[in-house]
């Protein structure tokens, strides 16, 4: 992603905040936060455009347009600077808790002088709140709870913002001159869905320049610790990274050892000293000699041990080691084997390219099919209707047929209503080649109303993909409540297949409950529902999820060809 379009992103996103916080017109802010949306999934690098390129990105008009060239130019934007100058940093943190608006936020600066959230959660631990207006029991509840999140979160950062910043990197120290090999490892190559830290590995015979370099690079805000072995810092966004610099001949116990996680490292120690080994980020050895008997590759250390080499999104000991020694390990699903995408927008409901745009940059990267799934009617602010989802289809079937190889699916996104229900009746329904239908309001039914729900909208014969189907948002809502073994019973028995949402905010279903639904023998579809050509490329964060739920491309509908992919649709595979 081009950083010129993130930091603008970044920076109308705060005004917009800033604007909000002071009272200012919410219409106005509305405004800026659109313009910072459009501009973040904008796919071009915005600092080619002058103002008048700036105005043809949609939502950007003339004075925001010159706002961003002020900032192009300057490396500011005077009227966010004159905001900041009036709210400290902390207030603005205060409303990224859940269920903290930005008039709340000021209120408990102004009346109480409150600005960081750690501040506001010793107010509500004092019972300092009780004679401020509007906030009475429910909200402080709310509130502890929205701080509660944040901090259960504890500091990790989202998988994709700790990708971006690693791939920066090593491709920084991969330019050093003496570098042998260069890569991430810890939680961030195990694909988590959040970072603690961030480790990258160096293969090379001098550790300096490379210490001295990462110290250097642009993202590094502070340095915690420099030394020959290992070197710390910590970026402008709060990321600490650790680099390790190996002996070449060390790299592939290294990568083996730093990769961990720590579980699957005592599996691994546990299986060398039981062979009177000693294994460490050296290498293997033999306990008695010393003798160095693997270390270059992983391969060669997971073989010395006895073991197939384990892809890292399975170290997490949930059994990997022993499937491996049953030479049992899944061959787990990989971005290649995905044909095609089924859950995305266009602007003819909220995402942000045209039709043609979208199903262009599908075609381009190599899909062999690609569905549209707008909204449909019940998700009322969508506004769609009859004749703009026929309209669509009549332009989808034009289309198809125009991109190569890529065939076009035209389906929708329902909205599972309380009771089950979805849009549209049955005759409706049965002109989409495919409905993904997904929660998108009533999130704290009960677990019983929940299942009953779930399971309804499975058995609506229409319906072929749970969406996103517990609707967490990763730090800030979590999951609702169901039954989940229930549901998962009737998405297998009624062929409708769960979503792997590749939002990095989402991921959804989490790892674990796709392994649990594995079980039931549920089959699942990867989809990125992107509402940009961008998000597009949020494939690979699905995939990896679905890895480290252990799945398969058996598992996995859309690796399937678009004969099998159709026969799954119409649910002739049903038992
Ligand atoms: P994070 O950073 O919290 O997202 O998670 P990790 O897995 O990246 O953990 P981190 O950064 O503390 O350590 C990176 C890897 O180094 C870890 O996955 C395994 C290895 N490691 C670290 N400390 C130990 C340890 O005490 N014992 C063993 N066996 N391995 C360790
Ligand atoms: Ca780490
Ligand atoms: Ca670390
Ligand atoms: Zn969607």
């Amino acid at each position: 992603m081009a950083r010129p379009n993130e930091e603008v992103e970044a920076l109308l996103q705060e005004y917009a905040d800033l604007i909000a916080i002071t009272g200012g017109d919410a219409f106005k802010a509305r405004a800026y936060e659109k313009a910072a949306r459009a501009i973040g999934g904008h796919p071009a690098d915005i600092s080619r455009l002058d103002a008048d390129g700036l105005k043809e990105i949609p939502n950007v008009g003339r004075s925001i347009a010159e706002k961003v060239v002020e900032y192009l130019r300057t490396g500011t934007m005077a009227v966010v600077e004159e905001r900041r100058a009036k709210i400290p940093a902390g207030v603005r943190e205060l409303i990224t808790i859940p269920t903290l608006g930005p008039k709340k936020a000021m209120r408990l600066y102004e009346d109480l002088h409150i600005s960081s959230v750690n501040e506001l959660a010793a107010a509500i631990e004092a019972d300092a709140l009780a004679d401020l207006k509007g906030f009475g029991e429910k909200t402080q509840e709310n509130l502890r709870h929205g701080i509660e999140l944040m901090q259960r979160a504890g500091g990790r950062i989202p998988l994709s913002l700790a990708m971006e910043t690693a791939e920066e990197i090593v491709a920084e120290l991969s330019a050093v001159t003496g570098c042998r090999r260069c890569a991430y490892a810890g939680s961030l190559r195990r694909m988590k869905e959040t970072i603690g830290d961030l480790d990258v590995l160096v293969a090379a015979n001098r550790s300096a320049p490379f210490m001295e370099a990462l110290c250097a690079l642009p993202a590094t805000a502070e340095v915690i610790a420099q030394g020959t072995k290992k070197t710390s810092i910590r970026t402008g966004k709060g990321l600490q990274v650790d680099l390790r610099v190996l002996p070449p001949d060390s790299w592939g116990a290294g990568l083996q050892y730093f990769t961990g996680s720590k579980a699957h490292n005592i599996r691994t120690r546990t299986i060398a000293v039981h062979q009177g080994l000693k294994l460490s980020e050296y290498g293997l050895f033999d306990a008695e000699s010393g003798e160095s008997l693997a270390s270059r590759t992983e391969e060669e250390v997971y073989a010395r041990l006895g073991l197939p080499w384990i892809p890292p999104t399975l170290r997490e000991d949930r059994g990997e080691i022993e499937a491996a020694l049953h030479g049992e390990l899944p061959e787990v699903v990989t971005e290649r084997d995905i044909r095609g995408d089924l859950h995305t927008h266009t602007d003819l409901t909220d995402g942000l390219a045209p039709l043609e745009t979208m199903v262009e940059a599908a075609a381009e990267r190599g899909y062999t099919y690609y569905a549209v799934t707008d909204h449909a009617p019940n998700l009322y602010m969508q506004r769609m209707t009859d004749e703009k989802i026929l309209a669509q289809r009549e332009q989808l079937r034009e289309l198809d047929g125009t991109l190569g190889r890529m065939r076009l699916l035209h389906g929708t996104e329902l909205n599972i209503g309380p009771d089950g229900e979805v849009d549209w009746p049955d005759d409706f329904l049965a002109g989409f080649d495919l409905c993904v239908a997904s929660l998108h309001s009533h999130f704290d039914l009960n677990r019983k109303a929940m299942t009953r729900r779930l399971v309804r909208a499975c058995e609506n014969p229409h319906v072929n993909v749970i969406g996103h189907p517990s609707t967490r948002l990763i730090g800030k809502r979590p999951g609702v409540d169901a039954d989940w073994d229930e549901v998962f019973a009737a998405c297998a028995r009624t062929g409708t297949a769960l979503e792997v949402n590749a939002q990095p905010d989402r991921l959804d279903l989490r790892d674990e409950d796709i392994l649990r639904a594995r079980e039931h023998g549920v089959k699942f579809a990867v989809n990125t529902d992107a509402h940009s050509v961008l998000h597009l490329a949020q494939l690979r964060y699905g995939v990896a999820t679905a890895q480290r739920g252990w799945l398969t491309k058996e598992d996995v509908i859309n690796t399937w060809t678009l004969t099998r992919l159709r026969r799954f649709l119409r649910r002739s595979g049903r038992a």
